[in-house]
């Protein structure tokens, strides 16, 4: 049958800023958690930085009709979809944004890009390394059409991670020792809580490891400017069988129906890493933290001096100069809100600080020059491959016990 069109009347009338610069029309697939962050992000980046594109909330999609036609009301899309091929098929979307679990992140993406669409593709690029090559290539090939590919690894964009990357590669630190994160949440602690798309492998590849730990990997990447060569790794899944979800998920809350399931993915992962500069690794990620929220943990450590980030305090970065002399030297808070920090020219006076969902602005931000000026946006498809050959790694690790596993070029 033919999918069903949606009109939006009301959330088309909303005017957006800009209007003399050429649109970029964003068409977005999924509208829960991320389909909401994104919204927020495409709504905002041009209301507050001088975008050389408009971003226009051209079409969403989602399966449920009555669900999709009032995210596109709440969030302000202008037309709402119920299958993502006509989605894509229509001709007022340059961009698809993919914001559904991980189970359909290749198909979609793939098909947006042979249809001539520029892709942003929430994390992990996908479920399985194979299917990320298959759209890491895609990506090459498309950037041959002029189209361009970007995967959602919104941490590099808190303003305290894009300064520490920029100190790192300012020397500051000289030459890196270790790299030591974690990503620690606690909603799974309780054994009640229902089992839901991110408990089950075959819809998101894997679990604390592919959520968090995918976050946690491109950072360290990101940060430390070089990709890891090997890992040896150790997981458990702490809770094997779970209550089954009853109705929709909001955000990470759930509630129970009758009868139980089992949970086939890791609830947490623990894994040592080695770069290629003779650097070492540490990683952690779990949902079983009790206590801990969103606590995305980093610390460099460098000939010259370290940094350390806590996701639960975005605003601050801290800092030990260890070439300051001893009797002063010390880690200080560098408070990220100033108008030289990345981002924040366009923000708030300094002190004022920024939260979560400015990570999605700034993300929109950042693949809309890359649109208008034909750079190949990062994080790329290739970025989102090489996390993916770590998880993998890690996996593979963890199934031999935590044999060091390289991670394959
Ligand atoms: C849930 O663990 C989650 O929403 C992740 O899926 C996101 O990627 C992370 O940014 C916040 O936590």
């Amino acid at each position: 049958p033919a999918p069903e069109r949606l009109a939006v009347p009301e959330a088309a009338a909303v005017p957006e800023p800009g209007t003399d610069k050429p649109p970029l029309r964003i068409g977005m697939v999924g509208y829960a958690f991320m389909g909401a962050a994104h919204s927020q992000g495409w709504r905002t980046a041009g209301r507050v930085f001088d975008l050389p594109r408009r971003p226009v909330l051209a079409a969403i999609c989602g399966r449920d009709a009555d669900a999709v036609r009032a995210a596109a009301d709440r969030h302000g899309w202008a037309a709402a979809e119920t299958d993502w091929r006509a989605l894509i098929a229509r001709d007022d979307v340059d961009l698809v944004d993919i914001c559904t679990p991980g189970d359909s992140h290749a198909e979609i993406a793939l098909a947006a890009l042979a249809a001539g669409k520029h892709v942003l593709c929430e994390k992990p690029l996908a479920n399985t390394v194979v299917e990320a090559e298959a759209m890491a290539r895609a990506a090459d090939a498309a950037y041959e059409r002029g189209r361009l590919a970007m995967v959602g690894f919104n941490y590099r964009r808190v303003p305290a991670t894009a300064l520490a990357r920029r100190m790192v590669a300012e020397g500051r630190l000289g030459t890196l020792r270790h790299v030591r994160v974690s990503y620690l949440q606690d909603w799974l602690v309780d054994p009640a809580f229902p089992l839901t798309w991110r408990l089950r492998k075959e819809l998101a590849g894997s679990g604390s490891l592919g959520d968090l730990g995918a976050h946690i990997v491109d950072l360290a990447q990101y940060l430390a400017g070089e990709p890891l060569a090997g890992v040896s790794a150790l997981t458990e899944t702490f809770v094997r069988r779970r209550p089954l979800p009853g109705g929709p998920t909001s955000g990470l809350a759930a509630v129970s129906a009758d009868g139980t399931g089992t949970v086939t993915v890791d609830d947490a992962a623990l894994f040592t890493g080695r770069f290629a500069s003779g650097a070492l690794a540490s990683f952690e990620a779990t949902r079983y933290a009790t206590g801990r929220k969103n606590a995305l943990r980093l610390e460099l450590n460098g000939e010259h001096g370290s940094l350390a980030f806590d996701l639960e305090r975005l605003n601050e970065l801290w800092y030990h100069d260890a070439t300051e002399p001893r009797a002063h030297a010390g880690f200080r808070r560098i408070l990220v809100t100033e108008p030289e920090h990345p981002y924040l020219d366009a923000w708030w006076p300094p002190g004022h600080g920024l939260g979560y969902e400015h990570t999605f602005v700034h993300q929109a931000r950042d693949l809309v020059h890359a649109v208008a000026e034909g750079r190949r946006p990062e994080p790329s498809f290739a970025d989102g491959l090489q996390v993916q050959r770590v998880l993998a790694a890690v996996e593979e690790s963890a199934e031999k016990n935590s044999v060091y596993t390289p991670i394959a070029a």
